[in-house]
């Protein structure tokens, strides 16, 4: 189902765009130059949905269905009690970045049983924001093993609930994670969008960084 367009979209990114419509436009400026596709990946109510919403200049695409009986038996509901619906296929959306670059955002179930899913939605994608929740660290291990699996270079964001445990340090979050040293890791508030924005950009710069075609 489509969702309301969000209120915290990214104006300041839109200012940086001549020619593009403003608010809820879904026209692209004529210098747009590099469209990219990119996944935002992470487990079962870690803020997918919430940070597409956050970011997204035209109105998001979700496909939220409520809670079944039978998802709450298998997706851990610690920490997300008050959850109502769960995203049963994708979360699109679009954003324009300074340098003439636009990602295209798909969001997508981390857990193992959409691995079919997921290499479905992968498809054509240049890299991944895989979204680690701060009070279930372990819940983010499938969605790593289907990144790593796919090759697709990605970045974390740690997005801190206030009711997680405390994690001390950069470094012991890395050795818990098995994180690569190069593996771009940030916290982030996915209701904001520009806390959403700069883990974006943090995965845009790694990809850049890999790829001399992006970098031209
Ligand atoms: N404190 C905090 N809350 C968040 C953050 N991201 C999401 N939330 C809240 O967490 C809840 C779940 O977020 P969703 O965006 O539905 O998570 P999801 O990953 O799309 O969930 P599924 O599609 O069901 O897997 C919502 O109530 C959000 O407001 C965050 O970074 N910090
Ligand atoms: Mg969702």
């Amino acid at each position: 189902m489509a969702s309301a367009p969000s209120d915290s979209a990214p104006s300041a990114c839109r200012e940086t765009l001549p020619g593009a419509g403003g608010p809820g436009s879904v026209h692209l400026p004529d210098t747009a130059r590099d469209l990219v596709k990119i996944l935002v990946a992470g487990p079962f109510g870690v803020g997918k949905t919430t940070l597409i919403d956050s970011v997204s200049e035209i109105r998001p695409l979700h496909t939220e269905e409520p809670l079944s009986e039978a998802s709450a038996q298998v997706d851990d509901l610690d920490g997300v009690r008050e959850k109502a619906t769960t995203t049963v296929a994708i979360d699109f959306g679009r954003i324009s970045l300074p340098g003439d670059v636009v990602l295209y955002l798909f969001g997508t179930p981390g857990q193992e049983r959409f691995r079919s899913l997921w290499d479905d939605i992968a498809y054509g994608a240049l890299g991944a924001l895989v979204l680690v929740d701060s009070r279930r660290l372990d819940a983010s291990f499938d969605v790593l093993g289907l990144v790593e699996e796919s090759g697709l270079p990605y970045a974390v964001a740690f997005n801190a609930f206030p009711d997680a445990p405390r994690h001390h340090g950069e470094e012991r979050l890395r050795r818990a994670l098995d994180l690569e040293p190069t593996t771009p890791l940030v916290t982030c508030d996915a209701r904001d969008a520009g806390s959403s924005i700069d883990a974006l950009l943090a995965l845009v710069d790694h990809l850049i960084g890999r790829d001399p075609v992006e970098a031209r």
